[in-house]
């Protein structure tokens, strides 16, 4: 499964969401589909994207959250994984893209490449709900039964360590940041 498949699968669905990604090839990818402002592409910070979009999950408790991590960006920080299970906000959806690889900085193989299991190291984390798939549409309906269990879940999907040719686009850190700060105040104000 190519991950910009996953991600088209996926993608109208995101439009009632706010959406968190890790840098480099995933947030290329979305961007690719077109760009929302209920989407925020966390830069530079390996491996805290689900810790954001916990913040964001408990702080907001009526908005549906999706992170896109990666296997890379995961490993860097598993204990993000036992924090998510702690508090474990019903309203979170954690998506990890495993390419068995650092994709975005050239492609080195992680852990996973050699056996690591994510969803099992989430399950004995404590994460209620915790799933492996590696088809397009196993994909697609794991997400969606995720999106409607009202409970976290974090769903490992198997991808191809392919992506774009380049990573930039034109849409920088801080507008993005304040767009998609913007975009919550609204969503608070029901427009
Ligand atoms: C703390 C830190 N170390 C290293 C990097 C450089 N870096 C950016 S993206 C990336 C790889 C991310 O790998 P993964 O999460 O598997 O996603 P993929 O690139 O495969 O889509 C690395 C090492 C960084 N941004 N921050």
């Amino acid at each position: 499964m190519r991950r910009l498949d996953a991600l088209q699968a996926v993608y109208p669905e995101l439009e009632r969401c706010v959406v968190v990604t890790i840098m480099g090839a995933v947030a290329a990818e979305l961007q690719s589909i077109g760009h929302r402002p209920n989407f925020f592409y966390l830069q530079h910070a390996m491996g805290l994207a689900s810790s954001v979009g916990l913040g964001i999950a408990l702080g907001r408790p009526e908005l549906q959250v999706v992170v896109f991590d990666g296997d890379g960006s995961l490993l860097m920080n598993l204990g993000g994984l036992t924090t998510l299970a702690r508090y474990r906000p019903r309203n979170l959806v954690h998506v990890v893209f495993d390419n068995e690889s650092l994709l975005s900085v050239g492609g080195f193989p992680t852990a996973t490449s050699t056996g690591s299991d994510l969803a099992e190291i989430a399950k004995a984390a404590g994460v209620p709900h915790t799933a492996t798939v590696r088809g397009l549409e196993e994909f697609r309906e794991a997400f969606l039964a995720a999106q409607k269990r009202d409970d976290l879940t974090t769903l490992v999907a198997k991808t191809d360590a392919v992506g774009p040719s380049g990573y930039v686009t034109d849409l920088s850190l801080l507008e993005n940041r304040y767009e998609f700060a913007r975009h919550l105040k609204q969503l608070g104000r029901g427009e």
